[in-house]
C-alpha cells in the first residue's frame, strides 16, 4: 500500500508528511497483518509487536531517513528490533513502507523465506541488525552510533528493546557505557508494555495473572543516573510518539547524550481479546478470532483486503 501523501515525498523526505489519521489507518492494517500471518503460518508472536506498531509505523513513516529502494544506503537511519521475537510487527510495517511485497508476508517462518521467525539482516531487506537472543541489540546500536561519529556521519541510530528483555545483563553494560561515548545519535525506545512471556505470578499460587517485568523499578530515575536524555511516552498515542520525535532531532548532534524514549504501551494492543492477556504472547488466532480481529481493526475497509 502507497498512500497518496507518500507519493507526494520523496523516500528521504517522509518526516512529517504523514498525520496521525494517517499514520493511525496504517498501524490499524499493520495490527491485522500481525495477527492474520501468524495464523496463516500458525507459528509467531502477537502482544509484543502489536504494542509496538504505533512506534514501528511512526519511525518508518514519519521520523526515519529511508529509502526502501536502497536498504544499504550508508547515510540511512538504522533500526534494530532488539527484541526480535517481535519480527512480524517489523515485517509488517517494511512491507507496507515497500521494502518487499506485502503478499511475501504469506511466507512467515517458513523455511527458505526471507521472513523468518526472528529477523536475519542477511536476509531480509531493510533488517540492519540480527536479534532473538534478547539483550544484545543495544549493544550492536551503540556500536553503530559510535561509528557513525568516526566517519562523520550524520545519520541516528534507533534500537527497540522489550521490558522483560530490560532484565537482561547485557542491556545494563550498553546502558552504562553509552554516555561515555556521547552518543546523541542513538536512540533506545522501551517497550514497557508490562508483561513479558510468563513473568512472575502476581500472587503466590496465581498461575495466570502476571506481574510487570520492570513494575518495581523507575526506570526514568535509573536512566537519567546513568547520565541519558530521558522522554516518557505513551506509545500507543502518535501524538506523544512524534512530539518525542521532534525533542530527539533537537539533541541529535547538540545534547552529547544518548536519548532513552520509555515508552509505556500495552501487551496485544488493539485486539479487545489480546490486549493485556499474557498468553497472547504467542498464538494463533482461531477463525472466529480473526474474523472478530479483522472487523475491530477495519470495519468494512476493503483496502485492508491485503492478503
Ligand atoms: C536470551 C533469551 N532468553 C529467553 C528468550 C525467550 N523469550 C522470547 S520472548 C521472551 C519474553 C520477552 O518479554 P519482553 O521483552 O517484555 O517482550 P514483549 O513483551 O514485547 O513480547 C522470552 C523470555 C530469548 N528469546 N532470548
Ligand atoms: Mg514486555
Amino acid at each position: 500500500m502507497r498512500t497518496t501523501q507518500q507519493e507526494e515525498a520523496s523516500p528521504q523526505e517522509l518526516h512529517g508528511a504523514l498525520d496521525t489519521q494517517a499514520l493511525e489507518k496504517i498501524a490499524r492494517r499493520v495490527r491485522w497483518l500481525i495477527i492474520s500471518t501468524v495464523a496463516n503460518s500458525k507459528a509467531g508472536h502477537i502482544g509484543g509487536p502489536l504494542s509496538a506498531a504505533d512506534m514501528l509505523v511512526a519511525l518508518y513513516f514519519n521520523e526515519m531517513s529511508i529509502d526502501p529502494s536502497q536498504p544499504h544506503a550508508p547515510d540511512r537511519d538504522r533500526f534494530i528490533l532488539s527484541k526480535g521475537h517481535c519480527s512480524i510487527g517489523l515485517y509488517s510495517v517494511l512491507a507496507l513502507r515497500g521494502y518487499f511485497p506485502v503478499e511475501e508476508l504469506a511466507t512467515f517462518d517458513h523455511g527458505g523465506s526471507r521472513l523468518q521467525g526472528h529477523p536475519d539482516m542477511k536476509l531480509t531487506p531493510g533488517v540492519d541488525a540480527s536479534t532473538g537472543s534478547l539483550g544484545q541489540g543495544l549493544s550492536a546500536g551503540l556500536g553503530m552510533a559510535i561509528g557513525a561519529k568516526k566517519l562523520d556521519r550524520d545519520f541516528h541510530t534507533w534500537v527497540m528493546l522489550g521490558d522483560g528483555e530490560s532484565e537482561e545483563g547485557q542491556v545494563w553494560e550498553a546502558v552504562i557505557s553509552a554516555p561515555r561515548f556521547g552518543v546523541d545519535n542513538l536512540t533506545a525506545i522501551f517497550d514497557v508494555n508490562g508483561l513479558q512471556q510468563y513473568g512472575w505470578p502476581a500472587q503466590e499460587r496465581d498461575r495466570f495473572d502476571r506481574s510487570e517485568p520492570l513494575g518495581h523499578v523507575d526506570l526514568e530515575a535509573v536512566l537519567t543516573g546513568f547520565g541519558w536524555n530521558v522522554l516518557t511516552v505513551d506509545g500507543n498515542d502518535f501524538g506523544q510518539i512524534l512530539s518525542a520525535f521532534d525533542q530527539v532531532r533537537a539533541w541529535h548532534g547538540t545534547s552529547g547524550k544518548p536519548t532513552a524514549i520509555v515508552s509505556r504501551t500495552s501487551k496485544g494492543q488493539g485486539i479487545s481479546f489480546t490486549q493485556g492477556v499474557f498468553k497472547w504472547h504467542n498464538g494463533v488466532a482461531t477463525p472466529e478470532q480473526l474474523a472478530q480481529a479483522r472487523h475491530e481493526l477495519l470495519g468494512n475497509d476493503p483496502e485492508g483486503e491485503l492478503q
